[in-house]
Parts: C-alpha cells; structure tokens; sequence
C-alpha cells in the first residue's frame, strides 16, 4: 500500500496559551505621521506577536488613538492619540484583550 495522499500541513508555530486558531496577526501601520499625545505605559502577560496584536487591535478602537506600538520584549505600549488617552480607558482596552496593565 502506497500513501502517496500524504498532506502535510505544518503546524502553525506554538507560541503561546493566547494564540488559539487565528494565526493572521494585522498589523496597523500608521500612514500618516502620528500626532498628537504620545504615552507609553507597562502591560503585563504579553509573550509573542500575537498578544501584541491583540493589545493593539483594542486600543485602536479607542477613540483618537491614532497608533499603537507594542514592544512585547519590555511590555511597553506606545499609544499616539489626537487627545490625551485616559488612563483608565487604556487600562479598560487592555484588560480587553486579556492582559493587565503593570504600574510603572
Ligand atoms: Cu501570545
């Protein structure tokens, strides 16, 4: 018997208890120049690329936020906003996605 029907599908790379089927991770790049309010705050449990984008696709929905910068190396979160992002809407975003913001 020859199973030449093989189909190999390569396991999508194991990152994290976060990441369950969605393996697309959008990345929102600014195309305009950011302006406005500049803040970086701490976010806790972050581990791959995944969490970032998930972090970042809630604060996006922020109103005004016009970009969102994760570093998930140093838990760092970069917000650019038209106004000055609340820090409990930030926090409320976050926990959101499922993760916690760490104090400073
Ligand atoms: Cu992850």
């Amino acid at each position: 018997m020859i199973d030449s029907n093989k189909n190999l599908l390569s396991p999508s790379e194991n990152s994290c208890s976060c990441c369950s089927t969605d393996a697309q991770a959008p990345s929102k790049t600014a195309a305009q120049a950011p302006a406005g309010e500049t803040a970086t705050y701490q976010v806790a449990g972050m581990t791959c690329a995944h969490c970032a984008s998930s972090v970042t696709e809630e604060l996006v929905k922020l109103p005004g936020v016009s970009d969102v910068h994760v570093d998930v190396d140093s838990g760092r979160v970069t917000v650019t906003s038209q106004t000055p992002l609340a820090a409990e809407s930030f926090a409320t975003a976050v926990e959101e996605a499922g993760y916690t913001v760490a104090p400073a």
